[in-house]
């Protein structure tokens, strides 16, 4: 890890969009949109900040092992990255920056009766990429389930037959809706994280805590 430089993995999309705001209340501009450029690595208006653009479910990996100094992942990300890694260690997670909001439900086809089933006790299939929270969630209602691993895509398995429930993030309803899905059940609200290596916040102390007060400022309501 190079020493002089601070290195922020981010994902495209809305978690790029969304901490735009917060890097501007820190006076950093990402010199390029990542949209628009093959390039994986963009430069900022400020020699010593650079981006790595990096797929959101490796966010937490970057970090941790120092391919990067600090990066923003959401809560989902940071369940599942410590679930499958044993841990989160030398991930330091310092702020909730309020952004990339949704929440993770349990959703089934408008047709399925999910109280019943579970009232009965039958064993549920549940299709989701995010199998730690929903083992997690039905372990605690004590409802027997077969997960299912996807890596996209849940809304199809219930109309495929593939499950009975899918376990997914929901922001606007839209994409349930346009599949003929209806939430049964809230499992938790979500929101993306800045996530620190731990020895990066020792070694470049200064540069990342006037980073975190600048982000600290500029959190959305
Ligand atoms: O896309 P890719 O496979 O590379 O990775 P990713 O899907 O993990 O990343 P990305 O960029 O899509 O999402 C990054 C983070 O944004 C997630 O980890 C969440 O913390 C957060 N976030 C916030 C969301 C949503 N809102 C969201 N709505 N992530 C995904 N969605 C999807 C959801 O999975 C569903 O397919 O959008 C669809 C539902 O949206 P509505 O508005 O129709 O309800
Ligand atoms: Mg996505």
């Amino acid at each position: 890890m190079n020493s002089n430089i601070i290195t922020l993995a981010l994902s495209k999309g809305r978690i790029f969009e969304e901490t735009l705001p917060l890097l501007a209340a820190a006076g950093i501009e990402v010199a390029e949109d990542p949209e628009k450029t093959r390039k994986l690595i963009l430069p900022t208006n400020r020699p010593d900040v650079r981006v790595v653009l990096v797929r959101a479910s490796d966010v937490p990996t970057y970090v941790q092992h120092g391919g990067a100094d600090i990066g923003v992942a959401g809560k989902d990300i940071l369940i599942e990255h410590a679930a499958s890694n044993g841990d989160n260690d030398g991930l330091f997670q310092p702020l909730d920056l309020n952004i990339a909001k949704c929440r993770m439900s349990v959703a089934v086809r408008a047709d399925f009766d999910y109280e019943a089933a579970v009232k009965q006790g039958a064993r549920i299939r549940v299709a989701t990429k995010y199998t730690a929270i929903a083992r997690e969630h039905f372990a605690n209602k004590g409802v027997h389930v077969d997960l299912i691993k996807l890596y996209g895509s849940m809304e199809l398995a219930p109309l495929t037959g593939l499950a009975d429930a899918i376990v997914d993030l929901v922001s606007t309803g839209n994409t349930l809706k346009a599949n003929h899905l209806v939430e049964v059940e809230q499992i938790m609200n979500i929101s993306s994280r800045l996530v620190v290596n731990q020895a990066s916040l020792k070694l470049k102390r200064d540069t990342i805590r006037a980073l975190i007060q600048a982000f600290e400022s500029a959190i959305p309501a």
